[in-house]
């Protein structure tokens, strides 16, 4: 599996390649949940068989789930870092916020009825996991006991709105509710702002 300095490095070269303006395309960097993220990829074995779902800052899980580095960067050189899309190792994203709850929990669904091994996973972050498709989602995967697992990534913020001031809570909805046995929460503030690298690039 690749190492915690190794996404570190990925991330520092792809802010260094956007700096220079050739990445014609939105870039979304992250750092600072290396070590939640290798965790969770490591407690739960996500391997062949399973299904990573993510939205506009997945690098990270790209690299986890086992796209070679050299793929993964042609594919940000082409525009493609806020919906990247890795059918061989089952890497599914989308730059729409919400967007791809529902098909993970369709694809749990359908694993489970045709009695594969898969399950799906689904990363996102605290104002995504406020939507009314998370808690839908959550709730149906919950009531049929799919193999799905929703990993929200909280950084307190959606773009610069704070998130916990925006739904008048310290926690996010799920806390304390039944449906946390589908969810996995933890907290992290991200080293990089949350689009690109917070100064104006010009091509
Ligand atoms: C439907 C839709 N509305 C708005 C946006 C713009 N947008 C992109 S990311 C984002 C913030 C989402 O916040 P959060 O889920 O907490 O993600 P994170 O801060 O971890 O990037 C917004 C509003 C979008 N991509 N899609």
């Amino acid at each position: 599996m690749v190492t915690k300095e190794e996404i570190i490095a990925f991330e520092q070269e792809i802010a260094g390649i956007f700096a220079t303006g050739v990445i014609r395309a939105p870039v979304h960097l992250r750092a600072g949940r290396e070590d939640q993220l290798i965790d969770i990829f490591k407690k739960f074995q996500i391997n062949d068989d399973d299904y990573v779902f993510g939205f506009w800052d997945s690098h990270e899980l790209a690299l986890l789930k086992g796209v070679p580095a050299a793929e993964l960067k042609q594919a940000i050189l082409e525009g493609r870092s806020i919906s990247l899309c890795f059918p061989k190792q089952k890497v599914l994203c989308s730059g729409i916020v919400g967007s791809l709850m529902g098909t993970a929990t369709g694809v749990a669904w359908s694993l489970k009825h045709q009695g594969q091994k898969g399950r799906a996973f689904i990363f996102c972050g605290d104002m995504s996991a406020e939507t009314g498709i998370f808690h839908e989602a959550v709730k149906y995967a919950c009531n049929f006991d799919l193999p799905a697992t929703f990993i929200v990534c909280d950084n307190g913020v959606s773009v610069m709105t704070n998130t916990r001031e925006t739904w008048g809570s310290p926690d996010p909805w799920f806390k304390g509710t039944a449906y946390e046995k589908k969810i996995i929460y933890f907290k992290y503030t991200n080293g990089y702002p949350h689009s690109g690298l917070g100064k104006l690039i010009k091509f």
